[in-house]
């Protein structure tokens, strides 16, 4: 039955020792790898005769060794439950030496997929039964990937500890191992600031891979290279070792490095200022990482996209990455939370359940907040909102917001007081000693918990200030700064009357409050930027002609509804021409400006006038008639006319407009209708004498 099977004698000696599985294992670990396909083969094969031959070790490996193949298929799912199913046939038979793969396997696999305390808890479990068993050759393989764990954790102290005790230790490695742990060195040196002792690393590795093929070690190596030229600022070095990178692990489908080399590459890009290439390096490892499930390197790809819209003033593109960076922190995080309880079931469950759903909920309620806080554009509903949700998370007094005004170099505080929702608000001098202008100037969060003992970290002397009248002083506080496209624009602060109210967990929530707050203000103060823009014309200050428009059709209609009277004036600059062409368009220009300026002075604060064309205003006038609006009309004429304007060194001119009035009545179908009829009437000024005002009325025209 098995006669056709190619390692058919191999298979049937396991019959006689069915723990010598040593020749299965120095081909499994490779095919896994480089043919999964033909390593599938083999293991459904090597599991289907253990069953029939009850031998439960060698079921055990082939299990271990699925997991493996799964890996390699990016199936983490069905890759942790063959570890699991593999470890618990180990457990029962006690046999130890199985049971360190399996950690050696669960530790890789959680590291893989982001879960870094369960891959440092199975690694640890792994070192412990390897001394114990005096097992070097695991040994030295766990302690390998414990370090690179601690480099994926970026706790690059320890990483470095656990590789060079490796060294000091003088532990017999293979090639491969030495060459694992020169690169592992080599990415902790460039993390800590060293480039110059990473390089030296990398060139002993590249000395001992000389006479292998190539593999995705070479294109990790180019990929560190490219660090290490990066952190030295020679870019144009850095870039081609990236590429060199990406190219290796192209051509070679090595799916994790090319996006590492991705990552790596595009954080070049933007320290270039090259935000588009970096984008699209990004979205290539977005697309990588979905596909092939690698959620560490995802996260990763979402954060810097997120950093690089922001960079580029796109919010809405960069609040989509933040929040998919958001689902794929809380995604890692419940799943390992999960996995935690199902091990903690038989310890105190109950306590960590209620810890857990906590955190959770505390989770959920932030990203709803956040959503909440982004989706408005005013700022006085942001502080609102805010100060009406942070207690849900923090405990709170008093809330505060300081905005940072660089020109007055001034902070501007805004307080909630959280008891009733009475604001305060006061303006510091930046210069002056504050907790605010520490934070801004230095962009450090402050935790404070009596500020009569601690002010002296940040502040010189305290002078103290109630906010709330008849309230006590706060006495912790914390506080984070905003920023926006990376620069410090204010702060944000939570503060209590008791000493000792906040810790770390409580300043990590304000921070990603903070950060909401700041995209929120970013996106606030743009759409202020573009409705003054679009509302307001720049060189005159009245409306622009699609305002005066729109606000006519508003007001015509109320008018029409409720029958009161209604007029509007368009007014037109005599010979305009002639300024030009005299004195030239800066010189136009100064006197339109001038003008419009004098006649702004003539207009009473519930009339509305809009540049409607180059030399021509349109004037409302709600409420008045047609007899109202002459005099309106004729007091502008009269003021502009008596005037002498300076439109340059030496250059006195008199300018006159003619004016044209409509009241609306029943016989225009719409405001523009009435517009028309109000250019008809300064058409007959304009055709008389100009300087003059004309309506319908006989008499008047
Ligand atoms: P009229 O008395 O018939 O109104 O004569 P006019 O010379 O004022 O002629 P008209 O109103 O037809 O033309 C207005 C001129 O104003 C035409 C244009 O070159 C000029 N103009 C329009 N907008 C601007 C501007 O923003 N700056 C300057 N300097 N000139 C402008
Ligand atoms: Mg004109």
């Amino acid at each position: 039955m098995y006669s056709d099977f190619t390692y058919k004698d191999e298979l049937y000696k396991l019959i006689d020792d069915e723990n010598n599985f040593d020749f299965f294992r120095s081909i499994l670990k490779e095919q896994t790898t480089y043919n999964p396909e033909h390593a599938k083969y083999v293991l459904d094969t090597i599991l289907k005769f253990s069953k029939e031959n009850n031998m439960v070790i060698p079921e055990a490996w082939a299990y271990y060794y699925f997991g493996w193949y799964y890996i390699n298929l990016s199936d983490y799912d069905t890759a942790l439950n063959s570890f699991l199913e593999a470890n618990e046939l180990f457990e029962k038979n006690n046999y130890k030496q199985g049971l360190i793969f399996i950690c050696n396997g669960l530790n890789s696999l959680y590291c893989l997929t982001g879960q870094f305390s369960l891959s440092s808890e199975w690694g640890l479990k792994g070192i412990s039964l390897s001394e114990e068993t005096d097992n070097k050759d695991a040994l030295v393989t766990l302690l390998i990937n414990t370090g690179i764990n601690y480099i994926q954790m970026k706790d690059f102290n320890m990483a470095k500890e656990v590789l060079t005790n490796i060294v000091m230790n003088d532990y017999e490695l293979t090639n491969l191992m030495k060459v694992s742990v020169k690169l592992s060195l080599a990415e902790i040196e460039i993390n800590i600031g060293k480039p110059e002792t990473a390089l030296r690393y990398i060139r002993d590795a590249e000395v001992l891979e000389h006479n292998t093929e190539i593999s995705s070690n070479t294109s990790e190596i180019c990929k560190l290279k490219g660090m290490a030229y990066s952190k030295l600022g020679n870019y144009d070095l850095a870039e081609i070792e990236f590429m060199k990178s990406y190219d290796i692990a192209n051509v070679f489908g090595y799916n994790h490095e090319k996006c590492y080399a991705i990552i790596e590459w595009s954080k070049l890009s933007i320290k270039k200022g090259q935000s588009i290439k970096a984008i699209s390096l990004l979205n290539e490892s977005v697309n990588i990482s979905k596909s092939s499930n690698f959620n560490v390197l995802l996260k990763e790809s979402s954060i810097l996209l997120y950093e690089t819209y922001k960079e580029i003033g796109n919010s809405e593109k960069a609040l989509f990455h933040l929040e998919e960076y958001i689902r794929i922190d809380e995604e890692i995080y419940d799943y390992e939370q999960n996995q935690l309880m199902v091990k903690l079931k038989f310890k105190h469950a109950k306590m960590e359940a209620s810890l857990y759903k906590l955190l959770y909920d505390k989770t959920e309620l932030l990203s709803n907040i956040g959503q909440k806080i982004i989706s408005n554009l005013n700022f006085n509903s942001i502080i609102e909102i805010i100060s009406k949700e942070i207690n849900s998370l923090i405990n709170s007094d008093t809330f505060g917001i300081a905005i940072y005004d660089i020109e007055r170099n001034m902070v501007e505080y805004y307080f909630v007081d959280e008891s009733d929702g009475s604001t305060e608000s006061m303006t510091l001098d930046m210069d002056d000693n504050s907790f605010a202008s520490y934070c801004i100037k230095n962009r450090k969060d402050i935790i404070i918990n009596d500020v009569s003992k601690e002010y002296t970290e940040y502040i010189n002397s305290l002078r103290y200030s109630i906010v709330f009248k008849d309230k006590p002083l706060e006495k912790s506080m914390i506080y984070t700064p905003l920023i926006i496209n990376d620069n410090a624009v204010g702060v944000m602060t939570v503060q209590s009357y008791n000493t000792n109210a906040y810790d770390k967990n409580d300043l990590n929530t304000l921070k990603i409050i903070a950060n909401y707050a700041s995209i929120a203000i970013d996106n606030a103060n743009s759409y202020k930027r573009i409705e003054s823009i679009a509302t307001y014309d720049a060189m005159t200050g009245f409306l622009t002609r699609f305002e005066i428009i729109r606000l006519g059709e508003m007001i015509y209609k109320k008018y029409m509804d409720d029958k009161k009277a209604f007029s509007v004036i368009m007014i037109d600059i005599d010979d305009f021409k002639v300024i030009n062409d005299t004195f030239g368009h800066v010189c136009g220009d100064r006197a339109i400006a001038m003008l419009t300026d004098t006649i702004s002075r003539c207009i009473r604060t519930n009339d509305y006038i809009g540049r409607y064309g180059g030399d021509e205003f349109l004037l409302i006038c709600p409420g008045l008639s047609q007899n109202e609006a002459f005099d309106v009309a004729e007091r502008i004429r009269s003021v502009v006319s008596g005037k002498a304007y300076l439109i340059d060194e030496n250059v006195l001119v008199n300018i006159t407009i003619s004016l044209g009035i409509y009241e609306f009545g029943s016989n225009e179908l719409s405001f523009i209708d009435g517009v028309k009829e109000a250019d008809k009437y300064l058409y007959h000024a304009k055709k008389s004498s100009k300087n003059r005002v004309a309506c319908n009325l006989l008499g008047k025209c």
